[in-house]
C-alpha cells in the first residue's frame, strides 16, 4: 500500500499558514537575537523543518507555485502587477482538488492571483469560485486596521487588526464546520509587507531596542502574527478534534521591511550592511536570487507522524505543496503540467521522490512590459542540491536587471552566505546549468499566457499603464 492509500482513509485536517515578506531571520530560534517570536521558536522546536525550500522572491509568484504545482512562469504569473499576477484560469488548482478528496476548504486573508474577476478564457480567477466553499479575502493587501474583505465575494468590514481578525476568523469557520468532515484552511497574511503599521503594544516590545522607527513597527508586526500563531496552537490544543490537524507554516519569499532588499538593510550585492536586519546569515532579500531571497522558513507539524524537531536540507520548494498536500488527502492529479513532486516520503522519513540531480529555477520576473522579457532573462537562480548559479547586478541598472558577464556559482552547503564565487572551478557544471537554463527558459516562455496576450492585442500594461 502506498503513502498516498495509508492517509487517505485517514484524511487529517490541514491549516496552512503563509505570511508576507518574512525570512529564516526574523524567528528568533534561528539566532535573531532582537526579535520575540516565542511560539514560532516552539513550533519550530516541535516540528518538522524544511531547511532548503525555495519559492521565487515576491509574492504573486510563490503564490502561484502553492496553488498550481508549477514554477510560475508555467502557471502564466510573471510579475505581481499589470494584470500578470493572474493565475491562469484552465489549470486545476490546489483547493480543487481538495474538493475532490471531500474536504471542506476556506481561504482567509490575501489572494494576490487575480486582478480580475476571470482569465483568459473566461473562467474565474477568484478564490470563491476555484475550489474555496469559503474565500475571506483581499485581491492583494488586506488594510491594516478595520479592513474591508470579500466573503465569497461581498464586501464587509471588520474592527480591529488585520493580524488578529484573519486568525479569529479561520478558528470561526473551522469551528463552524462538521467535525466529520476533514478540513483545508489556507491563511495568507499581508503583514508583516509594508505599509508598516502594527499595534503598540507590539511596537512597545523594541523600545530601547536600537532599531529604527520602521524596524520596529516590522518586528512588532512578526511579533503580531507570532501572538496569533500562539493563540491558534492553543486552540487548536484545547479542541482535541477527533482526526490529526495539520499545521504548516510558510512564507513567500525573502525579508524586505518596506523597500526590498534595500530596506531590509542588503545591498544591491546581497551583503547585509553593518546597520541591516538580521538575516540567519544568508545573502540577499526580498526580489534577490541569492539563497535569502528564495530560501524560505518551512515548518511542518504533525504530531504523531512527523519527527518533530528534524531539519530535513533535500532540495524542495514552493512548487511541492500541491502534490505533498494531495498525497496527503489522498487525491491524484491529474495533470501533466505539475513539475513539484510529493515530500510525504521525507516527512515519514521513508525515501524521497526529490530526483538527486534536481535543479529548481527561481527567477526575478518583473519586466515592465511583455516585450522587455529577453532583457531580464538571466535574473534568475539555478539551484542544484549544492550549487546556486545566479547572474549578477550590472551596478547600473534597475532592480531586477543583472548583466549575462556577471555569472557566479556558490556552494550553499559549505558557503551559505554565499561570499566565494567557486565559478571558475567548476567550468563544466556551469556550462551545464547554464544550457539547462537556456532550454527551460525557452519552455516558460510559452507558459507565460499573460504576457503574449498583452502582446498579442497590443495592450502592453506596465509602469506607464499602456505602451506601445
Ligand atoms: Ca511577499
Amino acid at each position: 500500500m502506498g503513502a498516498l492509500s495509508a492517509f487517505a482513509e485517514e484524511r487529517p485536517n490541514i491549516i496552512f499558514v503563509i505570511t508576507d515578506d518574512m525570512s529564516w531571520g526574523e524567528i528568533a530560534r534561528t539566532g535573531n537575537k532582537i526579535i520575540r517570536t516565542p511560539n514560532l521558536d516552539c513550533l519550530y522546536d516541535q516540528s518538522l523543518r524544511f531547511r532548503n525550500f525555495h519559492v521565487a522572491s515576491y509574492c504573486a509568484p510563490t503564490r502561484a507555485q502553492l496553488m498550481s504545482g508549477r514554477q510560475e512562469f508555467f502557471a502564466g504569473v510573471t510579475d505581481t502587477r499589470y494584470e500578470r499576477d493572474n493565475l491562469r484560469d484552465d489549470i486545476t488548482i490546489l483547493p480543487q482538488y481538495f474538493k475532490q478528496a471531500g474536504y471542506r476548504t476556506a481561504m482567509v486573508g490575501k489572494w494576490h492571483l487575480a486582478s480580475k474577476e476571470s482569465g483568459l478564457t473566461g473562467k474565474p480567477l477568484v478564490p470563491h469560485k476555484r475550489g474555496f466553499d469559503m474565500a475571506l479575502y483581499t485581491r492583494n493587501q488586506v488594510g491594516r486596521y478595520n479592513p474591508w474583505l470579500s466573503r465569497n465575494g461581498k464586501q464587509e468590514e471588520f474592527q480591529g487588526y488585520c493580524g488578529d481578525i484573519l486568525f479569529d476568523e479561520t478558528m470561526k469557520w473551522i469551528e463552524n464546520g462538521d467535525e466529520e468532515q476533514p478540513y483545508f484552511v489556507y491563511l495568507a497574511t499581508s503583514i508583516p509587507h509594508g505599509p508598516l503599521v502594527a499595534p503598540e503594544e507590539f511596537r512597545k516590545m523594541y523600545e530601547g531596542s536600537g532599531l529604527t522607527e520602521k524596524e520596529i513597527t516590522y518586528y512588532a508586526m512578526v511579533s503580531n502574527v507570532d501572538t496569533n500563531m500562539g493563540r491558534l496552537m492553543k486552540w487548536l490544543e484545547k479542541r482535541q478534534d477527533k482526526r490529526k490537524t495539520i499545521l504548516i507554516f510558510m512564507t513567500d519569499n525573502g525579508h524586505s521591511c518596506t523597500k526590498g532588499f534595500d530596506g531590509a538593510g542588503h545591498n544591491r550585492d546581497g551583503f547585509l550592511r553593518p546597520d541591516g536586519l538580521y538575516n540567519a546569515g544568508l545573502r540577499g532579500g526580498k526580489g534577490q536570487q541569492w539563497h535569502g531571497g528564495t530560501c524560505v522558513p518551512f515548518l511542518l507539524y504533525w504530531p504523531g507522524v512527523a519527527d518533530q524537531g528534524r531539519d530535513d536540507t533535500t532540495l524542495a520548494g514552493g512548487i511541492d505543496i500541491l502534490p505533498t498536500l494531495c498525497d496527503i488527502a489522498g487525491v491524484k492529479p491529474d495533470d501533466m503540467g505539475i513539475q513539484g513532486v510529493s515530500l510525504l516520503p521525507n516527512i515519514l522519513e521513508e525515501s524521497t521522490h526529490v530526483p538527486e540531480n534536481r535543479i529548481i529555477f527561481s527567477h526575478g520576473g518583473r519586466w515592465n512590459y511583455p516585450t522587455e522579457m529577453g532583457k531580464y532573462k538571466y535574473n534568475v537562480a539555478v539551484i542544484t542540491d549544492r550549487y546556486r548559479l545566479v547572474w549578477e547586478p550590472d551596478g547600473k541598472k534597475g532592480q531586477n536587471m543583472v548583466a549575462k558577464e556577471n555569472s557566479a556559482l556558490y556552494d550553499y552547503r559549505s558557503d551559505p552566505g554565499e561570499k566565494q564565487n567557486i565559478i571558475d572551478l567548476h567550468p563544466e557544471l556551469v556550462q551545464r546549468l547554464t544550457a539547462a537554463y537556456e532550454a527551460w527558459w525557452e519552455e516558460a516562455k510559452k507558459g507565460m499566457v499573460n504576457d503574449w496576450h498583452q502582446i498579442k492585442t497590443g495592450k502592453l500594461i506596465g509602469p506607464e499603464k499602456e505602451k506601445k
